[in-house]
Order: C-alpha cells, then structure tokens, then sequence
C-alpha cells in the first residue's frame, strides 16, 4: 500500500524497553500508587508536595535512559519517507526527540516543562520542583507544577491533531492500552475518514477491535520491522 500522510500514536508501551514504567501493566505506575492522588488537579490540591516527588522521582529516572530501537525506528521513517508524518506521543517522556523525531505533539505534557498555575507561562524545567519554586515569570509561589495533562484536563493541540487524523491515510497506535481519552478515540476517527488503522503493541489492547491490522509483539522487535 502506498501512503502519504501517517500519524501516529505512541503510549507508554514504546518506552517500556528503554526502562520507563508503563501505567497498567501488572507492575505499572498505577498498581503501586493511586492515580487520583498524583494525576489529578484535585490530587496536586490536597497533596502537592507528593505529587511533587512522584514527578521528581520520574524526571530523574528518565534523566538517565535511553531511546530504544522503536523510538530510533519512527525518527528514520520521518527522515526518509516522502510524506507528512505526524507523531503524536502520549508520553511525557523526551525519548521520541532524543531519537531524532522533530515533528512532535505531545498532547500529555512534557517531563521537562513546567506550567505556572498563576499566570500560565509554560518554561523549560530540568531539576526538581517543589511547593517553594518561585515561578520565573511572575514571581508567585506555591503554584509551579509539572507541565502535564492530568484526568478532568484538556490534552494539548487536540485541533491538529484531529485535523491530521481526518486527514491521514495511515494510522498507526504503538504501545498503548487504549484506556485514556480521547486518544483511545483517535484510531475510529481516522476509520472513519478513511486511513488504514494497525495496532503495534505487546497484546491486544482495549481498542484492538477497532483496528484493520495488528501486530503483537515487543516495540523494538515490531516497529522497525513494520516501519523498515
Ligand atoms: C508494550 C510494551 C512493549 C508494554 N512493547 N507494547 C470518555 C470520553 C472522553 C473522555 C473520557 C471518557 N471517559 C472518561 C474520560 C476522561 C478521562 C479518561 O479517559 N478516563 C479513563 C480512565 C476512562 N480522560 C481525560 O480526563 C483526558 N481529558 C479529557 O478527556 O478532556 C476532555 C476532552 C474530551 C473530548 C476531546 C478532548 C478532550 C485527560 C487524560 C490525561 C491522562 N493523563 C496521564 C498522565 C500524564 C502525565 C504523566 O505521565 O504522569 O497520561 S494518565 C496515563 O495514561 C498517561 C498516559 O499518557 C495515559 C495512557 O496510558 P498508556 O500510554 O496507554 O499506558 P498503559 O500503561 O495504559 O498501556 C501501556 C501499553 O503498552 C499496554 O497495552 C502494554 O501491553 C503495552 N506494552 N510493554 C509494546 N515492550
């Protein structure tokens, strides 16, 4: 089949080889915390000092990993193929760009940004955060926060994105459960503009009927055997 504009979807699964830790997986995130505690407004209102730990703590593992062979896998296909490729990554993760990918939404947030709840200035952020971190902009304090979309929030460029997924004649989703909207509703909205929809993920996910093809099987070993 011939294709010319791709998007694709990424999710916690396609940096799971790299050593991040994936949400719903028998020992994700979510089994050893409660998500309403550090992914939620309200969580950060009650507790924001642990919901600053818990990202600290992910910001300096990340820190320290590497892309992996899927990661590497779409940066060359952006390179090399003759259409648009837009990828679209669930992770707050910057291991897509390490890799070499530039045409990016990361419509969850990103790891090293940090949003002002005050005035609403998005900045760089490398180290750690706390409830005293003065925002650079402002000047108030008390309202840093990690640059992140939480339930009950609105993803980022949810416009392009779904302008893209009208758009596109290819839809690939690599590494997520399926679980989260609205990405989980990504693979029927380009369906139903007519794209091709193939699932690249360890199992079948929750949407994995929704798919016109699917590949099962680790992210190193399936993506660049379907994108090479
Ligand atoms: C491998 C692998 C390997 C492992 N190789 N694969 C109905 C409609 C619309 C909204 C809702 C609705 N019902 C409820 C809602 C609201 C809510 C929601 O979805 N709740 C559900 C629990 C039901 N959604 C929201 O609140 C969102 N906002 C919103 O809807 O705004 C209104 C709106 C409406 C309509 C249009 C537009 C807007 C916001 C969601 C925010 C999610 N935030 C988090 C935290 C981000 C920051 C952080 O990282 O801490 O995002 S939660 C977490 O889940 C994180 C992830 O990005 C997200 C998805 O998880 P992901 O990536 O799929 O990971 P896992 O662990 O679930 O799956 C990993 C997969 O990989 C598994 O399948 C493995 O098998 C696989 N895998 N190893 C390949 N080696």
């Amino acid at each position: 089949m011939m294709f010319e504009r791709i998007v694709i979807l990424t999710g916690a699964g396609i940096s799971a080889e790299s050593g991040v830790d994936t949400f719903r997986d028998r020992n994700g995130l979510w089994s050893k915390i409660d998500y309403r505690d550090v992914a939620t407004p309200e969580g950060f209102a009650a507790n924001p000092v642990l919901v600053h730990d818990f990202y600290n703590m992910r910001r300096r593992r990340i820190a320290e990993l590497e892309p992996n062979d899927a990661h590497r896998a779409l940066a060359r296909l952006e390179r090399e193929f003759s259409g648009e490729v837009l990828l679209v990554t669930q992770n707050i993760d910057d291991l897509h760009e390490r890799a070499g990918s530039t045409n990016l939404i990361h419509m969850h947030g990103e790891h090293l940004s940090a949003l002002c709840a005050a005035c609403g200035v998005r900045v760089a952020w490398q180290g750690d955060m706390s409830v005293e971190t003065p925002c650079p902009s402002c000047g108030a304090v008390g309202h840093m926060r990690p640059d992140v979309v939480w339930f009950g929030e609105m993803p980022y460029q949810m416009e392009r994105i779904y302008t893209a997924l009208r758009a596109a004649d290819l839809f690939m989703s690599i590494g997520t459960s399926g679980n989260v909207y609205p990405a989980a509703q990504f693979v029927q909205e380009a369906g139903r503009s007519g794209a091709h929809t193939i699932e690249l993920n360890l199992e079948p996910s929750d949407t994995f009927d929704d798919f016109d093809e699917a590949i099962h099987g680790p992210a190193s070993r399936v993506v660049p055997s379907y994108v090479d």
